[in-house]
C-alpha cells in the first residue's frame, strides 16, 4: 500500500515518537498534518520532514486538551487538508512517580487531560470524516504500562489501560466500515519521557535507561508504518514491543 500523497494527521508530533513518525511517513512521500503545542519545536520536524520527502507539510498549534481547539482545528483545515487517511493518535506524557497517597494531583490532571480526554477529543473530531469516506486508519499510541501496572506510576499506567479500551471499543465501533484501528503499544523507549516524567530532572531521566538498549522513537514509527501498509482487508488490532532487555514493566535486565 503506496502512502504517496495520503494525509497523516499526527499528534504530539514536536518530538520523541510523534516526530519520528512525521519522518518515516515522510521517507514515503505522504503529506503530513503535525500537531503541538510548542510552535517552534514542531516548525523544526516540518522543515525536516520536508527534507526527508514529505509531499508537503501543514502544522497546526494545538493543546489537546481543549476540546474546542480540537474541533476547531479539525473543522477549519484547509480543504486539500480535511481528508485525514490517517490518525496517530500520539500526543500523551507521564508527569511524576510517586505513590498513589502522595501523588501530586495536578500531575494525574495533566495526564488524564491529555493521554485519555485528549485521545478521545481527537478520535471524536476525526473519525467521523473516515467512516463517511469509507477509508482511514487510527492508530493509537498505547503503552506495555496500560498491561502491567507498575509500583509509583499508577495514574500513567491507568491512563494507558484507558487508551486501550478506548482503541478496542473503536474498533468494535467503526465494525462494518472499512476504518481500520491499531494499537501500537511500546515498553521503554528513550525520548524526552521520562525527563518530561521527573519534571526536566536529567539524572533521574538517564537512570530510567541505565544499562540496557531502549527502544527509540524510529523503532515504534517503523512499527506503525507496518501496521497502516498491510493489505486494506488486515486491522492490525495491536502490537506490544519492547526492548530485548525488558519482559514487561516488571521484568529489567540492566548491564552494571
Ligand atoms: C512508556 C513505557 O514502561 O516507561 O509508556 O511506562 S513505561
Amino acid at each position: 500500500m503506496s502512502l504517496k500523497g495520503k494525509i497523516v494527521f499526527i499528534t504530539g508530533a514536536s518530538a520523541g515518537i510523534g516526530a519520528a513518525t512525521a519522518m518515516a511517513f515522510a521517507g514515503e512521500g505522504a503529506r503530513l498534518l503535525l500537531a503541538a503545542r510548542r510552535a517552534g519545536k514542531l516548525a523544526e520536524v516540518a522543515s525536516k520532514a520536508l527534507e526527508y520527502g514529505a509531499q508537503a507539510v501543514h502544522s497546526i498549534d494545538l493543546d489537546v486538551r481543549s476540546r474546542h481547539a480540537v474541533q476547531r482545528a479539525i473543522d477549519e483545515l484547509p480543504p486539500a487538508w480535511a481528508e485525514i487517511d490517517i490518525l496517530v493518535n500520539n500526543a500523551g506524557l507521564s508527569r511524576g512517580m510517586e505513590k498513589l497517597y502522595t501523588g501530586r494531583i495536578e500531575d494525574w490532571e495533566e495526564m488524564i487531560d491529555t493521554n485519555i480526554k485528549g485521545l478521545l477529543y481527537v478520535a471524536r473530531a476525526v473519525v467521523p470524516g473516515m467512516v463517511v469516506r469509507e477509508r482511514g486508519h487510527v492508530v493509537t499510541l498505547g503503552s506495555m504500562a496500560g498491561e502491567i501496572v507498575y509500583p509509583n506510576g499508577a495514574v500513567y499506567c491507568a491512563t494507558k489501560a484507558a487508551a486501550r479500551a478506548i482503541n478496542d471499543g473503536l474498533r468494535e465501533d467503526v465494525l462494518g466500515t472499512p476504518v481500520r484501528v491499531t494499537s501500537v503499544d511500546p515498553g521503554l523507549v528513550e525520548t524526552d519521557f521520562s525527563l518530561v516524567r521527573f519534571h526536566g530532572d536529567a539524572g533521574k531521566a538517564a537512570k530510567v535507561y541505565k544499562g540496557i538498549t531502549p527502544l527509540t522513537g524510529e523503532d515504534i514509527a517503523d512499527v506503525i508504518l507496518w501496521a497502516v501498509t498491510r493489505p486494506e482487508h488486515v486491522n492490525i488490532a495491536r502490537v506490544s514491543l519492547t526492548s530485548v532487555n525488558q519482559a514487561n514493566t516488571l521484568l529489567i535486565h540492566r548491564e552494571p
